[in-house]
């Protein structure tokens, strides 16, 4: 008997130090989807479609925006457009790829058209990778018969652009330079078992291919990663000399795995690695429809075919470190617990503690050698029970290096900047803020911390 707790014990600190160390899935504040990445002046660019939580079907309203320099610490910039950038749209914000060209920004979107109630691609463009995304044309850029969702965009290093995009067929057209037109009539890519494998007995799906493709070049090498059936759905890819084919399969590159019935590529190349994203149902309450972005570092062999990867828990080791003199938000996380993020008029985005003892991390926080003295943050709460934040290095069970008690505002309209005095400290650690309170939601809402000398 004793040893069968002292096993569940020894289980249960496991599990909990694991949660402490993972990475995956990379958004915890709420639930993400169909990953589009993108590399902008050095930064790391994730756009992601957003499950509203508890949802029962693909309840999608907008898109959401996460940036990371050193793939461990990310930052929320919230949802950064919905469907309603595009009027003839009534719902369903599916899965995006947003490029750049000649510093503007193009966003290719799946929505559920109001004149037919059928999908199409509608295109909106920017003059920032943040937005505000504005749609040029009033229309969709393109509506085939069925089966428009899933748009990837590419642009080959010759400046021509390709738009794949479909379920259960695959189509493309080449954009025109203005990236809001297409050049001719959209083509259908011929699905043969020799480009997309074999499945049994589906005559409407004759091949693995399910939607959700992702185009890469890399060394002359054009890469088609999409999600394969039958459900539910690992990641196949096909390689190609050209970017309109002929496809030759390549096999799995992730199986199905993960507890969603769906998955969704999307590859990039960023400072000197690979990486590969992906969705799951990782996260607690998570499932089919309520699913969350990964990633893993992917890797190639010498014949230029990627190898085959499983889900982890992700990237560990950081590419930088983080400055802690310079204001920080509270939503760049690396890891997070109980915690749900938040936006509106007055911070933008923020996070809401939600029960006591929830907590945030961020990795690699480099104080330097002559440590910082002093600690600050904008921070608020709407309860009359005394609230605090605990700051802990590397160690969220040892000993606090500060704890702030937090004022109440009243609502996350108000805010009050708070702060504390420190201990001796340097060097580079990883930082977690603790929220406690006796209280049964909601504890406190934090915007943005930084530490001075
Ligand atoms: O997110 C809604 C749909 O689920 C996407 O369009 C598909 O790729 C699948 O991920």
């Amino acid at each position: 008997m004793n040893f069968k707790i002292r096993g569940l014990a020894t289980l249960l600190c496991l599990a909990s130090s694991n949660f402490l160390f993972a990475q995956n899935p990379i958004v915890q504040t709420n639930y993400t989807a169909d990953p589009a990445p993108m590399v902008h002046n050095g930064k790391l660019f994730l756009y992601t479609s957003h499950d509203e939580d508890n949802s029962t079907w693909f309840v999608m309203n907008d898109w959401k925006l996460y940036t990371t320099e050193d793939m461990v610490n990310w930052t929320s910039h919230g949802a950064i457009a919905s469907y309603k950038i595009f009027d003839w749209a009534k719902g369903d914000a599916w899965a995006i790829q947003v490029v750049e060209r000649n510093g503007k920004f193009f966003l290719y979107a799946p929505v559920t058209s109001k004149e037919n109630n059928r999908p199409a691609i509608g295109v909106a463009v920017a003059d920032s990778p943040y937005g505000p995304f504005i749609d040029p044309l009033g229309k969709p850029l393109v509506q085939m018969s069925f089966g428009d969702i899933d748009p990837t965009a590419f642009i080959d290093d010759d400046g021509q652009a390709y738009l794949y995009w479909g379920n259960p067929l695959l189509k493309y057209a080449k954009l025109n330079e203005d990236m809001i037109s297409i050049s001719g009539e959209p083509q259908l890519v011929p699905m043969t078992e020799a480009s997309f494998g074999k499945r049994d007995g589906n005559p409407e799906r004759p091949t693995l291919y399910e939607e959700g493709p992702w185009l890469y070049k890399r060394n002359n090498l054009y890469y088609l990663l999409w999600p394969g059936g039958p459900l539910p759905e690992h990641i196949g890819y096909s390689t190609s000399k050209s970017p309109l084919g002929p496809w030759k399969y390549e096999g799995t590159l992730m199986p199905q795995e993960g507890g969603s019935f769906t998955n969704h590529p999307g590859l990039v190349d960023y400072k000197g690695k690979t990486y590969f994203f992906y969705h799951n149902g990782a996260l607690p309450g998570g499932g089919g429809f309520n699913r969350s972005v990964a990633v893993e570092e992917a890797q190639f062999n010498k014949d230029g075919t990627l190898k085959p990867m499983k889900m982890t828990e992700g990237i560990k080791k950081g590419l930088g470190t983080v400055n802690p003199y310079i204001i920080n938000q509270a939503e760049t996380i690396a890891w997070s617990k109980d915690v749900k993020e938040y936006q509106n008029k007055e911070v933008g985005v923020f996070i809401t503690a939600k029960k006591n003892g929830a907590f945030t991390k961020v990795k690699n926080v480099d104080f330097g050698q002559s440590g910082p003295s002093q600690f600050f943050a904008r921070v608020g709460t709407t309860h009359n029970t005394p609230i605090t934040m605990e700051i802990y290095l590397d160690n969220p069970d040892g000993q606090p290096i500060a704890t702030v008690k937090i004022p109440r505002t009243g609502g996350n309209d108000r805010w009050s900047l708070v702060s504390a005095s420190l201990p001796k400290l340097n060097g580079v650690h990883d930082l977690y803020f603790v929220y406690k309170g006796k209280v049964e939601t909601d504890l406190m809402y934090f915007d943005y911390w930084r530490f001075s000398k």
